[in-house]
């Protein structure tokens, strides 16, 4: 965790060069609208990124599979003048050449890497880069590389959006982070049990932080797994839960009046329920609560919420004798 605090430290450190290049990049281009994509877990962290800058700024932000764009661009490109920002670890994944590729074609299109790797092909391909070169990991599992990248984008958020308060939320959280002594105890509470499905839960700009949960049960520990929005979970899925299920919710701030009886009722349907963030009276009947800072915003709360449970996949997978580093049939990067 120290190496993910310090990453995060490097990343708030340059914010001012990150910020010069969105500037340059929205002027020159006169955008209007911000699609962000990328494939597997960089598509998840840009469905978090969009919901923050459509919260935080005047611009109209959306999300969308680099896979998708690609197919079907028709269905995706409003016409408006457009800042495409491609998210990916490697910088060489073909999707996301591909759909940068396109991009130079398209009038009106204009293109940012957001990347671990400034000398990759992505960034040959975009109009401009950002970059983390701290942000560079051996596993085939993204984890400091993901929170480093929104950490990135959220910061890029809050800044351009002036959003004075955001800004000193995520100043903070390096440090905070970095102090959080009870984090793997929180991730290793549960791990101790083999599940038949996880299911992860999580609305608006929880939503990709819950589908970056499920993705990474299921490559660390080859765990079956399922991403809701949380009141979709009632209507028929919550039919297949059993005390082999585990229900973790990433708790909203406008979710607080529906979440607490929704993780009842699946407390009652006999699910193992593990709330991230809200408050603990709201949550009390729950096999496990974990705290997070009262002041987090929905739009932050999520970096610090995967945390625990990226520390829950490594103990489930070592236990379940799966080395969470190296997911079998996957690797670092994914070539077509
Ligand atoms: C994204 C990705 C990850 C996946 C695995 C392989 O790559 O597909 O989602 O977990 O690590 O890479 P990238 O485009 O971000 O490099």
């Amino acid at each position: 965790m120290a190496e993910q605090a310090q990453t995060w430290r490097t990343v708030w450190e340059a914010r001012d060069s990150y910020q010069a290049v969105w500037r340059r990049l929205l002027s020159a281009g006169q955008i209007e609208e911000l699609v962000f994509t990328g494939c597997g877990s960089s598509y998840y962290l840009a469905s978090s990124a969009a919901a923050a800058f459509s919260k935080w700024t005047t611009y109209s932000a959306k999300s969308v599979p680099a896979s998708e764009w690609l197919l079907y661009p028709d269905q995706h490109a409003s016409g408006k003048r457009t800042l495409l920002v491609i998210i990916s670890r490697s910088g060489t994944t073909t999707e996301c050449l591909l759909v940068a590729e396109a991009a130079e074609k398209m009038q009106g299109v204009r293109t940012l890497a957001v990347t671990c790797h400034p000398d990759s092909a992505l960034t040959q391909r975009c109009d401009d880069t950002l970059a983390i070169p701290a942000g560079r990991e051996e596993s085939v599992v993204m984890t400091k590389s993901f929170t480093s990248m929104l950490y990135l984008l959220l910061i890029s958020g809050a800044l351009l959006g002036e959003n004075r308060y955001a800004q000193a939320e995520l100043a903070g959280l390096p440090d905070r982070i970095a102090a959080w002594t009870q984090l793997e105890a929180e991730g290793k509470a549960l791990s101790g049990q083999d599940y038949r499905t996880v299911v992860c839960l999580g609305a608006g700009p929880l939503y990709g932080i819950a589908q970056e949960a499920g993705l990474k049960v299921k490559e660390m520990a080859v765990q079956p797994s399922e991403v809701y929005h949380p009141l979709e979970y009632r209507h028929g899925p919550k039919s297949i839960v059993n005390d082999q299920t585990l229900i973790v919710l990433f708790a909203s701030d406008r979710g607080r009046e529906y979440e607490p009886q929704l993780m009842r009722e699946l407390k009652q349907l006999g699910g193992r329920v593990w709330v991230i963030g809200g408050s603990a009276d709201l949550f009390s009947n729950v096999d496990r609560h974990t705290p997070l800072e009262k002041s987090a915003g929905d739009w932050t709360r999520g970096l610090l919420g995967l945390l625990p449970l990226q520390q829950f996949g490594v103990h489930y997978a070592i236990r379940r004798g799966y080395d969470p580093d190296r997911p079998r049939h996957l690797s670092q990067v994914v070539q077509l």
